[in-house]
Order: structure tokens, then sequence, then C-alpha cells
């Protein structure tokens, strides 16, 4: 792997219309895990995040507070960074669409489209729906309601600059069909290409009635279309048309846009079209996840049916949560959070395969060999099949968090811990113990279980920061980069082996619910 290989990855900036929920956090976490596994790679790794702060929507929740629009941002955006500092986002750069130097950006963007003829001034009628942020015609409403959320719209009409969406749609046509993997996962691609062949409109990327917004440069009346604020992150980010950064030219064009489905839309037509106006090279892909829901609906800020992140991973610690975020809905579905499946996961998964094979493999070097780490012998058939599935792991576990099958990539490395367990029900060390000649043979067996800990701690790494770390304490290890796992044998004979404390407490699933249930 070359030093210098880049990998530049996004979440959407969130609205900081209210506190963050456990959906802003699936995506976060998910797009964390994958910046830490490509970090471990050895990738020069940029993680991007942010808040998308402007809007009708946020102008209205100040209003309703009695603070202006930036007191109302500044304190939801100060917990919506404690809450990433919680769930250990280790983001690189945290963007604000407040700041200056992408206000100053958005400004040169907006001016260089319409100079060039790619924005113009028309006149907007329609339907807009504020949650949303979103532009409607007549024939896109459903049921007179906005198609995305079903809520209310509102008539808009008034004067307005437009881009020219619309000319770009044969170019972006050719994109998907070009570079496959743009859209992910493949069955949104097909949405994608429908919403486009059915006629694409110009976007209205101005409004007079908004003022909670960046104002168009060379009309200010206007402000602009908070999408066409909130893309220009991306690049913005990096320094793209302005001085506080300089990074475009290494991490453009990303590696990875991640976003949730209902906002893939504005990534993959309005967000390279305004790229291709701009001659700008275009993102390599953009996955749209699926949602979670609760109670059959997605779970969202304004329907109020949020679970708070701080409440469950103070309960059941960060790990847990992020462990369940990924394992339990394959990425790109969506999927039903519930209290029982996350209790039954921490249950099983956790507390069962992973803590009891660190408690059960600690415990023993500590009985048999004082805590000192015995040498293998020659390996026996079942070691070197052991050893064998566990280079499989590591090569299956990177191909799957490629892929983003987060899930995937968890359910290879937890069968691995699930043959570790059997493991030591066939080779009954415990048995070996009784017999002074076997001594070698419960070393070798006990090593092998050590080093696939420690083989388990640098894959689980990515998505269970915390547990980790503890792993490789126990294991009194410092061999937790990627390469010390592409061979079986690393941890050194003699180390000390620490037994170490229950990872994951069992959960009583009844009197768990109960008290959640008194929570609420
Ligand atoms: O859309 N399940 O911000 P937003 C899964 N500012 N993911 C969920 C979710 C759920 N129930 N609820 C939210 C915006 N998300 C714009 C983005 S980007 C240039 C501008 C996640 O605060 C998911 O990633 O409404 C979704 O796309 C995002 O939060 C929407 O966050």
């Amino acid at each position: 792997m070359s030093e210098h290989k880049t990998f530049y990855i996004t979440t959407p900036i969130y609205y900081p219309s209210d506190k963050l929920h456990i959906g802003h956090s699936y995506t976060t976490v998910a797009c964390d895990a994958l910046a830490r596994f490509k970090r471990m790679q050895g990738y020069d790794v940029m993680f991007l995040t942010g808040t998308d702060e402007h809007g009708q929507k946020i102008q209205d929740k100040a209003a309703d507070a009695g603070v202006t629009p930036k007191e109302y941002v500044d304190k939801i955006v100060a917990t919506v960074k404690d809450l990433w500092k919680l769930l250990d986002v280790s983001y690189d750069r945290f963007i604000r669409t407040t700041d200056d130097y992408h206000m100053e950006s958005c400004q040169k963007i907006f001016t260089k489209l319409y100079e060039q003829g790619d924005i113009y001034k028309g006149e907007y009628i329609g339907h807009y729906c504020k949650p949303c942020e979103s532009f409607w015609t007549d024939s896109q409403l459903v049921d007179g309601k906005c198609p995305d959320c079903g809520r209310e719209v509102y008539d808009a009409h008034e004067e307005a600059y437009f881009f020219k969406t619309s000319k770009y749609a044969d170019r972006l046509l050719k994109l998907y069909e070009e570079n496959p993997q743009f859209i992910q996962p493949e069955s949104r691609k097909n949405e994608m290409i429908a919403f486009i062949k059915q006629g694409l409109q110009d976007t209205c990327v101005s409004r007079t009635s908004v003022k909670w917004g960046i104002p168009v440069p060379f009309d200010p009346k206007h402000t602009m279309y908070v999408w066409v604020d909130a893309l220009s992150n991306y690049i913005s980010a990096l320094g793209y048309g302005n001085e506080k950064y300089h990074d475009y030219d290494k991490f453009w064009p990303a590696d990875l846009h991640m976003v949730g489905k209902e906002i893939l839309r504005f990534h993959t037509i309005l967000w390279p079209a305004m790229l291709m106006a701009l001659d700008l090279p275009l993102p390599k892909r953009v996955f749209g996840h699926g949602w979670l829901l609760m109670n059959g609906g997605k779970m969202s800020k304004s329907v109020g049916n949020v679970v708070d992140p701080v409440i469950l991973c103070d309960r059941y610690g960060v790990d847990a949560i992020r462990y369940f975020l990924l394992r339990e809905i394959p990425f790109g579905n969506d999927g039903m959070f519930t209290n029982e499946a996350l209790i039954t996961r921490i249950n099983s998964d956790l507390a069962n395969d992973l803590g009891n094979l660190l408690s059960r493999t600690t415990a023993m070097i500590e009985k048999y060999f004082n805590g000192v780490l015995p040498a293998p012998e020659a390996p026996e058939e079942i070691d070197s099949e052991l050893q064998k599935m566990c280079l499989q792991t590591t090569a299956e576990y990177a191909a799957k968090m490629d892929e983003l099958q987060f899930s995937a990539a968890l359910a290879s490395l937890w069968q691995y811990i699930s043959r570790c367990n059997k493991y030591i029900d066939q080779t009954m060390p415990w048995a070996l113990a009784k017999d002074e000649a076997k001594k070698a043979r419960l070393g070798t067996v006990l090593y092998n279980l050590a080093e696939s800990l420690r083989i388990i701690g640098v894959l689980s790494s990515p998505v269970m920061v915390k547990t980790s770390v503890h792993l490789f304490k126990a294991l009194g290890t410092e061999q937790t980069s990627w390469e010390s796992i592409q061979k079986f044998g690393v941890l050194k004979p003699g180390t000390h082996i620490s037994h170490t404390n229950v990872l994951f407490p069992r959960i009583d699933m009844d009197k768990e619910l109960a008290a959640l249930e008194a929570l609420n």
C-alpha cells in the first residue's frame, strides 16, 4: 500500500434544527468505521462532517426560541460535537455552513455559474416543503403533499434564480452508465435514472423570502437555496474558492459521499450537475443507506420518535451501540431499531461470544502459565485450520468493509470468534492441564487463542474502539497494525497476559426493558 494514497469520505452535513438522534449517529458511525479502517490500512484519510445551518426551518426554530438563528445553531452545534466525541467519531474536519470561508466559496461558485450562463433569473411558481427544504412542481406532489415526507407544502411564487440542471440530464445518465459504482446500492441507481428520464427540471437556487441564508453576491435581496449552499461544503471544506484550507488538490474528488437514501437525489443529480458546470471532477461513489425505523416510521426529529444516543451510550457503552448499528441491519436496507434487538446483540455477540473468549483465554493463561504467554510448538491440524480461517477472515472482512457491507464484515469476524470458542471446547485445555506431559500442547492451544484475540482486536478496532484497546492491554501487545495481522504468530511468547474484567455484562432483558419503559 502506498503511503500517499488518500481517502476522502464525507457524511451529510446535518441540520442543527434540533438535537441529533440515533439515525444521524448511524451515518456518522458508519463513516467513522470506514475512516478508521482506511487509516489502519495506511491511507491518508480526510473524514469530513459538519452542520447545514441556513434555511427557513432554522430561521423559524430560532424565532420560536426567541434567539437569533446564529445563537440557536451555536447551541445545537455544541451538542453535535459532544455527541461525536461521545461516539468516538474521529472526524478530521468539521464544517459549519455559517463559517466565513464556506460562504465565500459559495458566493464564488454562484457567481461563476451565473456569469457563464448556468444560472439565470426567472420566476418560481410551485410548492415548498420546509422540513425537506425542497421545491416541488404540481405534478411532483403526492396527494397535494411533499412526495418525500408526506407533509404539507406551501405555495411559492417569486422572482428567483435557476440552475440549468436540465442541461446536464444526458451527461448524468452517461455518468451512471460509464461508472456503475457511482450510485450505490444498485437498486437506488434505477430510481435516479427513472427520475431523470421523467424529465429533469431546472432547479430554483435562490429565495427572496428566506432571510437566513448566504446572500447572492450580485443581487443580495436573494439568498442561495440551502442545497446549493450545503452541497458546496464538500469542496469548500478542502479550500476550493477560499484561502482557509489548501487540500483540494490532495483530496478531491471524494472517494465516498455517504448519505441517507432520501437525499441521494441531491447528491447524484444536482451535485454532479453543479460540478459538471464548474468543470470539476466528480465524486467516485455516493452510497445511499437505508433508514432506521421505529414502530414502522422513519425516526425523525420532526416526528418526535427519536432514540437518544446519549442515553443508550450511558446504559450500554459506546462500543455496544456502534457495534449494534453496524451489525444489525445490512447497510443499504431499512431496519427496525428496537431495544430488544439491541439487548439481544449485547448478550449474545458481545457478552457471550467475545466476552467469554477473552475471559476464558486470559483466565487460563493466568492459571496455567502464571500469566506469561507460552511459546507455540508445531501445529496440529486443528491449529493450522484455525490459523487458515483467521487469515481468510481478515481478507473477507477487508473486502466487505470496502463494499460498505459492515454487517457482513462483522458477521465474518464473529464466525471466527465462534470458531475460537469451539476450538477451546475441542482442545479442552483444562484436560490438557491435568497431564504434565501435555504442557507444551496446552501452551500451543493458549498461544493460538491469545494470538487470535489480538487479530480480533485489530479487526474490531474500526467499530469498537475502546474494546480493542482493552483487548490489546489484556494481551500486553502493541502489535496492532494492519500489517501485523497479515500473518499469524506475531504475539511474542513471554508477554504478560492479564485476566481481564468482564467486557460486557449480561443484561437481564425483562428488567432492562422495564427500566427503559420507566425512563419514557
Ligand atoms: O438532510 N435512519 O440533514 P438532516 C438513518 N442537511 N439515517 C438517518 C435517519 C434515520 N432514521 N434520520 C437521519 C440533511 N438520518 C441535509 C444534508 S448534505 C449536503 C445536506 C441521517 O439533518 C441520514 O444520513 O436531515 C440522512 O441522510 C441525514 O441523517 C439527514 O440529516
